[in-house]
């Protein structure tokens, strides 16, 4: 569908759009679209910006993936749909490869992201040779030579209990996830509490400019719980705002 520039929901729809498109092509599942409706709504709510909160968590990941021994990245069907060039320039600069890591798996969709990413020329895993312990459910799948033996993962749009299970592995987790309430924010080691849209980009950034010296500190100056409380804190606080705008008069 031809979106024109001048509409006021103009970023919104084509980012719709962008999912229509994967969708179309093989590379979200119908869910996702449903998952997308979610995120749009806490994003909403939340002023459709990068907060404060959101760039010291994204800034601190990238600390973290910076020092990791293996750093890796999944990447489902709607973080291909959203950012595939975006997620991939943040591979190679962070030299954390891509891996395919999905809850409704099949081999035909997992290729097809593969795929799609490698056109970005990132590294991108997806053997699925080997499975984490302690998971049921298809997300279990992962690869030998990625999530396996990764230190730090990064986990956009995850949905549930994978976070919980890497942190059981030993493996510190960073996630992407614009609702602040769900239950991967709240087991994540670095919650990024912001559209992907935006995050990529800004993880992007921060990559470019953060120095080898600074990276310690970053990490040690992070408090993920504070993060998670001034998210919240900023969903209120805009309600109240809204709230009071409307009450004039
Ligand atoms: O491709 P698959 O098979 O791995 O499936 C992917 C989906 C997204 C369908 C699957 O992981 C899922 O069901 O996820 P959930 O449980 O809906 O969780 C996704 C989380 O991402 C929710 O908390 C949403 O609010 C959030 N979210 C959705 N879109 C965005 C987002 N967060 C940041 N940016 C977005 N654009």
């Amino acid at each position: 569908m031809e979106i024109p520039k001048s509409h006021p929901r103009y970023l919104s729809l084509i980012t719709r759009e962008k999912l229509v498109s994967g969708f179309k092509k093989g590379l979200v599942v119908p869910e996702g679209l449903i998952a997308h409706g979610r995120g749009e709504c806490f994003d909403y709510i939340l002023g459709e910006k990068s907060h404060d909160f959101a760039l010291e968590a994204e800034k601190a990941a990238v600390a973290l993936m910076l020092l990791a021994d293996h750093p890796v990245i999944s990447v489902n069907g709607n973080t291909a749909a959203l950012v595939a060039e975006e997620i991939s320039e943040l591979s190679k600069i962070l030299k954390a490869p891509l891996e395919v890591n999905l809850f409704h798996w099949s081999r035909e969709r997992a290729e097809a992201i593969a795929k799609e990413l490698e056109k970005f020329g990132a590294v991108v895993y997806c053997k699925g040779d080997a499975e984490l312990e302690g998971i049921e459910h298809s997300r279990r799948i992962v690869d030998s030579r990625g999530i396996l033996k990764a230190d730090v993962v990064l986990v956009p749009l995850e949905d549930g209990d994978r976070c919980e299970i890497l942190r059981r592995h030993g493996k510190k987790v960073i996630a992407i996830d614009i609702n602040p309430l769900s239950r991967t924010s709240r087991m994540a080691d670095v919650s990024i509490v912001d559209n992907i849209i935006r995050a990529i980009p800004n993880m992007i950034k921060f990559a470019k400019e953060l120095k080898k010296e600074n990276l310690e500190e970053v990490i040690r100056n992070y408090d993920n719980r504070k993060i998670l409380m001034k998210a919240v804190l900023a969903i209120r606080d805009n309600l109240t705002k809204i709230a009071g705008e409307l009450n004039v008069g």
